[in-house]
């Protein structure tokens, strides 16, 4: 009798090889471990460090040193097309961008340490979530790199500091800030009750400001000064910390 092949035997076949395929992809990237490219200096960097470190993932970090134009050759265009740092390697998955990279983290490890995209949440507090990560980097995210910049930055690589422009970004994220001092009087973290991405997405920037003579746009908001104090005195972030520079 010639023997035939069903559609349920060849489902099945399917489904073993897919499984057999993401368990080897697994042992490789087990084997492999997790690099970051990037710089310890690199607030970019720091964001996907922050977070590897709230998941207690270990990792290499492999310097892409900008000041050498390493981050334009051709090794490093493959993995990162746009030029830029950070870029995480995890086996086959390489990925660019520090946000997007930070929601793989949350994603992968989603049961390590803190939930931070309330995966477990309502539709509602997933979405408060979204929300406070969009608002960081669409409002928070231009003013504060800007003013950084100029402020602590540039002096760094040499230039001068341009006071005006320090001035005009330190107004724009004024503006923003008072809205996340009327947010935080209300909710102890900006999603919500919890800690989560959108707050730790926010640490990087947030310790370079009060690096700069612009720290009390801080200090001087009560219940955002409660909040810097709480999220910047976590283990993670106190680990993630002792390996920047200054
Ligand atoms: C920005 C990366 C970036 O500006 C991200 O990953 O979040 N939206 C991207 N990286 C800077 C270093 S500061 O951390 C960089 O690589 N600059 C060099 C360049 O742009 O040529």
């Amino acid at each position: 009798m010639p023997s035939t092949t069903t559609a349920s035997e060849v489902e099945a076949a399917t489904l073993i090889a897919s499984k057999r395929e993401r368990e080897e992809r697994r042992e490789r990237e087990e084997r492999m471990g997790v690099k970051v490219y990037g710089m310890p200096m690199s607030t970019n960097t720091v964001r996907v460090l922050a977070a590897l470190n709230e998941k207690g993932v270990e990792f290499e970090l492999v310097i892409v040193d900008l000041r050498t134009g390493a981050h334009k050759q051709p090794d490093f265009l493959a993995r990162n097309p746009f030029g830029q740092i950070p870029v995480l390697e995890d086996g086959d998955v390489v990925l660019f961008e520090s946000r997007g990279i930070n929601r793989y983290i949350a994603t992968k490890y989603a049961e390590a340490g803190p939930d931070l995209l309330l995966s477990g949440g309502t539709l509602a507090e997933r979405a408060a979530v979204d929300l406070w990560l969009e608002v960081e980097s669409q409002q928070f995210g231009p003013p504060i790199a800007a003013l950084v910049y100029e402020a602590l930055i540039k002096p760094m690589l040499g230039g001068a500091t341009d006071a005006a422009v320090v001035e005009a970004q330190a107004a724009k994220l004024e503006k923003v800030l008072d809205v996340y001092e009327a947010r935080l009087a209300q909710s102890k973290y900006l999603a919500g009750a919890e800690f989560t991405l959108a707050d730790l997405n926010h640490i990087p920037y947030t310790n370079y400001l009060m690096k700069t003579p612009k720290a009390s746009l801080v200090t001087s908001r009560p219940h955002l000064l409660a909040w810097w104090q709480d999220v910047s005195s976590r283990a993670a972030w106190k680990k993630t910390a002792a390996g920047i520079p200054f």
